[in-house]
């Protein structure tokens, strides 16, 4: 889907455990220059519902699962996260909704930018109208 993409990290198992490193512009397609964690949300709680105009994130479910649906003008998804070797990359114009949180579950999210209010779409009518001058742009990225 158009700006998103399933990411395999390494998974380096080991009798004691698991190690997954994460490099930038290795693991991740863009520099870190932020990580955060979500955690202790209510089952029936819902998190996101808005767009960047800029960020690159990767959301990676550390403990537990949750769904994440992506959606543009033409296209939606949901991804089922419950694998802390798999992340999800959310490129700028996807808006995102987070919900299912399992009971204890652990979010990490590592971003391209420094947090900032700007950046963030979180009105849904204004996102579509800012994400449909893209894709009208630009018809080929569409895909
Ligand atoms: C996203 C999804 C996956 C900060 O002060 N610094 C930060 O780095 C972040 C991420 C948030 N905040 C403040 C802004 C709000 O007052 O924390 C509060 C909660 O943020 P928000 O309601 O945006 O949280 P979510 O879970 O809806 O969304 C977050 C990220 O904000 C967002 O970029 O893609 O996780």
């Amino acid at each position: 889907m158009y700006n998103c993409a399933l990411l395999k990290f390494k998974d380096i198992v080991r009798k004691d455990g698991h190690l997954t490193p994460i490099e930038e512009k290795i693991d991740v397609p863009f520099k870190i220059k932020r990580i955060y964690y979500i955690t202790g949300v209510a089952q029936k709680s819902a998190r996101g519902f808005h767009s960047h105009r800029k960020l690159q994130q990767a959301l990676i479910c550390l403990h537990g699962s949750l769904k994440i649906r992506i959606k543009n003008p033409n296209e939606e998804e949901i991804i089922n996260l419950n694998d802390p070797s798999v992340g999800l990359y959310i490129g700028p114009l996807v808006w995102r909704e987070m919900f299912d949180f399992s009971k204890g579950s652990v979010l990490l999210v590592v971003a391209s930018e420094h947090y900032s209010e700007e950046d963030y779409i979180r009105d849904y009518n204004l996102y579509l109208n800012e994400a449909k001058k893209i894709f009208q742009a630009n018809p080929a990225d569409d895909s």
